[in-house]
């Protein structure tokens, strides 16, 4: 049994670091360091990562690092990387490295090399995705398939929805991608509306090939397109992406039509495998690949950087010191880029479904909080929104900025003001605004005293307020994949610390389950099934309304 983390000698350390480091503010530490940003700034290909704009000094640093070294993060980095069953609640490797693992070392579960298999499904898939590109791959009216539709959930959608969202400038002229997730048939009914059954081609990713949502969707779809097509069409126009061929065969789809993926791969982990298929498609088979090498370079830089230089360990554990030790517990992510619109719905699940646990890996309650709240969007738009709280709100969130130095659309001035706008947030709520400064400002706008002492408090900004900004070049193949592989490694070594396994998910399979058993009552027959009177009465309620 691991010390309890509370209970190790740097956590202590850290307590007692934290009253001497809470009140210091990073505008001081600026002004007194001209080389902060050149000293807390790192860099792997096109990929910068500056975190200067927090509130540590080299002290903290120290600490944090020895956290992570007493917590053992670089021996469990390389139990990850070597198969090890690291996700022990459902006895699994955690592979998804093994899929971009792209010098083919070989990696071992249960004894067996992956990489074989890995290889051959992503070659079958690559010579598919072409196949459908150029055509050869017809429908069964012998039509090009131009249409691609994923139906898939959770960690079988949100990969494919922000990859293929990112990589939009880099889809094939002519094809189309819609993704139907949602169990509400509206998903399904906008989704067939717009498209011809005979350009359509439907990827229906479920790993477990169970997830009702999924199933439910894709027979709709079936029908859809038996009804319109005949059922031989279903060969040309099904293909299916899961570990279960059993289940996939009993559903209707040629095995020959389906791409395999394991059991060592977590759902929000997949988009590097075959559940990436619309990715391959709509964007290129090369692209995917790219993707794959942009997450190879960030995996060996994890792998083999020394804690102190590692960008995710890093980012790790700055947020720990704002969760555990300022007690923050929430966390934004703002791309400044339009296609990295859904990136934070895409980290929303990522982590909050890795790290949302309360039983550590020895079985106990954790006594410390784990996961925080992420959310976020795309800036500008966000500052139009949420910005406020975080400017002024009574605590403050920690913020990663991500900016591309180039832009897809270079438009007039556009990517300039964007890029102005990202570093103007970073520096503003960093040095914030003290009510002299912001007196000052009134003063020489013309205010008169009594106006200027009546708004100089409501004009005032703390600062203090830390943030990360990441600089790319371009929103391309190899960055996404740099980015996404970055996140989830942070990801990991928050879970090392935490000691809790960051590999299952334990509540959305409880989600799986709770709809099941009210689902008879709703259709009508079932009775006897004893409920809170709340649910009860609401199950009545819309009962009631549905007759
Ligand atoms: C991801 C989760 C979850 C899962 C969906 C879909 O890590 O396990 O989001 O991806 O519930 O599951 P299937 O792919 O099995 O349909």
């Amino acid at each position: 049994m691991k010390t309890q983390l509370t209970k190790m000698r740097a956590w202590k350390k850290l307590h007692e670091h934290y009253k001497h480091v809470k009140n210091v503010q990073m505008r001081d530490l600026f002004d007194a360091d001209n080389e902060r940003a050149e000293k807390y700034t790192l860099q792997l290909d096109n990929l910068l990562f500056d975190y200067s704009k927090n509130r540590f000094t080299d002290r903290t640093l120290k600490h944090l690092f020895r956290l992570a070294r007493d917590c053992k993060v670089e021996e469990n980095i390389k139990a990850m990387f070597r198969g090890d069953k690291i996700n022990f609640t459902e006895n699994r490797s955690v592979l998804h490295i093994a899929l971009r693992n792209r010098d083919n070392t070989p990696i071992y579960s249960d004894g067996k090399n992956v990489m074989p298999d890995i290889n051959a499904v992503l070659n079958k898939m690559k010579k598919f995705a072409e196949a459908v590109r150029l055509g050869k791959f017809k429908g069964h009216t012998g039509k090009k398939l131009t249409n691609i539709v994923n139906i898939g959930i959770g960690g079988s959608d949100l990969g494919p929805v922000m990859a293929t969202e990112a990589l939009k400038k880099y889809w094939q002229k002519g094809m189309q991608c819609y993704f139907i997730s949602n169990i509400d048939g509206t998903a399904c009914a906008e989704v067939l509306n717009r498209i011809d059954p005979e350009e359509t081609l439907f990827i229906v990713s479920s790993k477990t090939f169970t997830t009702i949502e999924t199933l439910t969707n894709a027979r709709t779809c079936r029908k859809w397109l038996v009804d319109a097509l005949g059922e031989p069409a279903v060969a040309k126009h099904f293909i299916a992406i899961s570990t279960n061929r059993k289940e996939v065969e009993k559903f209707g789809i040629n095995p020959d039509n389906m791409f395999e993926f394991w059991d060592f791969v977590g759902g929000r982990y997949s988009m590097w495998s075959a559940i990436g298929m619309s990715i391959a498609i709509v964007a290129g088979p090369d692209n995917f690949e790219k993707m794959l090498e942009g997450a190879f370079a960030m995996d060996k830089h994890f792998y083999r950087t020394d804690l102190e230089h590692n960008i995710p360990v890093i980012m790790a554990l700055l947020g720990i010191w704002y969760n555990n030790f300022f007690g923050v517990k929430r966390y934004a992510v703002i791309p400044y880029d339009q296609y990295l619109q859904y990136f934070p719905a895409y980290l929303q699940q990522l982590d909050m479904e890795s790290n949302g646990k309360f039983v550590d890996k020895d079985g106990q309650f954790v006594n410390y909080s784990t996961g925080p709240v992420l959310f976020g969007g795309a800036g500008t738009n966000v500052q139009h929104s949420f910005f406020q709280l975080i400017h002024q709100g009574t605590d403050f969130v920690p913020c990663d900025f991500i900016i591309p130095a180039i832009s897809h659309n270079e438009i007039g001035d556009h990517h300039e003001i964007l890029i102005a706008n990202v570093l103007a947030q970073g520096e503003a709520l960093m040095r914030g605004k003290t009510e002299k400064e912001a007196a000052a400002e009134l003063t020489k706008a013309g205010k008169s005293k009594e106006e200027v002492k009546a708004l100089k408090r409501y004009k005032s900004f703390s600062g203090n307020r830390p943030s990360n900004t990441f600089v790319l070049k371009k929103v391309d193949p190899y960055t996404l994949g740099m980015l996404v592989a970055m996140y989830e490694h942070k990801v990991f070594v928050q879970g090392i610390i935490w000691n809790i396994n960051s590999y299952d998910q334990m509540g959305v399979e409880l989600g799986k389950q709770l709809a099941l058993n009210i689902l008879p009552e709703l259709s009508g027959n079932a009775t006897g099934i004893r409920h809170d009177c709340s649910t009860s009465r609401l199950i009545a309620t819309i009962k009631k309304l549905r007759k």
